[in-house]
């Protein structure tokens, strides 16, 4: 009898452990681009913790962010809502001061309110969950971010500085937050959790211990394709408005540009260091195989390519980013279907068996993550401030700019964008065909435009 319970005990107690949820680990990298191993996007990278991670499970190598700017894009990847309907595309508006956002949740509100315990710690939001969204994690590790910063300037006033600094890992805030990553990753947790973690670097100012700079021999590095007749096919209306950070022209009469792209291979190969703790931190715990781990990168980064530093325009270098999926059920592979970071939320529902979010606006990556190679029909979009936006197939990028002028690219046979097809008459089906996944009816824009021209003078002075 006694045994006969006991097993009626264990029994309960299996189809518990069998019914509960998975943990969710997600983790957002700032400004990372794919000059990472396993995207191919620079051949001197040094990334093994992103490459093992991506190898894990499946990696979408073709994926986008949806503006490509870091606060509007976080807001679309935490709210799974794209700009054309919440209407922010720069940096100034945060998620609780959207009006058009007051009804959505947050992925972590949502997550909690369906039973998770939510842990966050670095940027995950441009403007960190405060005012109405502050009871949405149950638990914050630190919103410390992006330092330490020298009191000294080494190449360029800051934001846009770098060099070696400070002297151990130690010191970094990526690399504490990391570690209170991985302890609570250790820990037993009487429900399951969602976790997020917001790592800052390579974001600018691009400050690591010199370690990581002595990695790369700087007069070897392989630099970025900068040719300057790449420009000559491109539309010159809209370019122009993008450049808020320094030149590629600044930078080469400086003869900084090869330090600049020296410094960011440093502070990737750093983050990549962090992103491997976190890992390790699950791996040697209680929740190795029952937790989602999703990483990405809110967008792209120009070190030169199309005369242009840093993001904000729609060419592959800005909308481009890291994506992979793993955990349970999850069996390693590459998709070069084009995903979305909008198309996170609705995949992490659908791997935890959450109920429907009626606002989402992507759509889940689970038939790719079931196989790889599934066709996805729908494009990736991107948009970079009010009317301009870019469709990414698996074979092409279109590019329409808020007064019609146009780019089209075939990545079967151009993968740098470097011949721009769009007035070529034979692709005038095909451009129509592209245009019509851009939404009509944008939802009006919440925060003017802030030019280079504003950054410049002093009004704004976010990077
Ligand atoms: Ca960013
Ligand atoms: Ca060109």
């Amino acid at each position: 009898m006694r045994f006969l319970l006991s097993l009626l005990i264990a029994c309960v107690i299996g189809s518990l452990h069998a019914n509960e949820k998975p943990n969710v680990l997600m983790i957002s990298v700032d400004d990372l681009n794919d000059w990472i191993g396993c995207l191919g996007g620079h051949p001197d990278a040094i990334t093994p913790h992103l490459d093992s991670l991506a190898a894990r499970g499946v990696n979408f190598t073709n994926a986008h962010c949806s503006v490509t700017v870091c606060s509007p894009s976080r807001i679309s990847v935490i709210s799974g809502v794209g700009p054309t309907t919440h209407g922010s595309y720069e940096l100034g508006t945060p998620y609780q001061e959207i009006a058009r956002l007051d009804d959505v949740p947050t992925m972590p509100g949502f997550f909690k309110a369906n039973g998770y315990t939510t842990i966050t710690g670095g940027k995950i939001l441009h403007h960190n969950f405060t005012g109405r969204l502050e009871a949405d994690n149950n638990l914050v590790l630190t919103l410390r971010k992006g330092g330490p910063n020298p009191k000294k300037t080494f190449h360029a006033p800051k934001p846009w500085d770098w060099g070696a600094f400070p002297k151990t890992d130690a010191e970094m805030y990526d690399y504490q937050l990391a570690g209170a990553a991985a302890e609570t990753l250790r820990q037993e947790h009487d429900k399951p959790f969602f976790l997020s973690v917001g790592l800052f670097r390579p974001h600018v100012p691009m400050f690591v211990p010199p370690h990581w700079y002595e990695l790369y021999d700087a007069e070897a590095i392989t630099m970025p394709d900068a040719d300057p007749t790449d420009m000559d096919d491109i539309p010159g209306n809209f370019q122009y408005k993008m450049w808020i950070a320094p030149t590629l022209a600044e930078l080469q009469d400086r003869k900084h540009w090869r330090s600049m792209v020296h410094a960011y291979l440093a502070n990737t190969s750093f983050v990549d260091h962090c992103v491997g703790e976190i890992i390790k931190g699950l791996d040697s715990g209680p929740n190795k195989d029952n937790t989602i781990i999703v990483l990405w990168s809110d967008h792209g980064f120009h070190i030169g390519e199309k005369q242009h530093i840093a993001k904000r325009t729609l060419w592959e270098e800005s909308t481009r980013v890291p994506l992979f999926f793993a955990g349970p059920g999850i069996e390693p592979g590459t998709s070069p279907e084009p995903a979305s970071l909008l198309d996170i939320f609705p995949t992490l529902i659908e791997l935890t068996d959450l109920p429907e979010n009626k606002h989402l606006e992507g759509i889940s990556l689970t038939p790719q993550l079931n196989n790889p190679s599934t066709p996805r029909e729908r494009p990736a979009l991107s948009s970079s401030y009010f009317g301009n936006h870019s469709v990414r197939t698996r074979d092409w990028r279109y590019i329409r700019y808020d007064d019609g002028a146009e780019e089209l690219y075939d990545h079967r046979v151009d993968p740098d964008e470097k011949t721009n097809l769009a007035d070529k008459a034979e692709y005038t089906d095909l451009k129509k065909k592209l245009a019509a996944h851009i939404p009509v009816g944008a939802a009006p824009e919440v925060k003017t435009f802030e030019t280079r021209e504003q950054v410049r003078t002093g009004k704004v002075s976010r990077p």
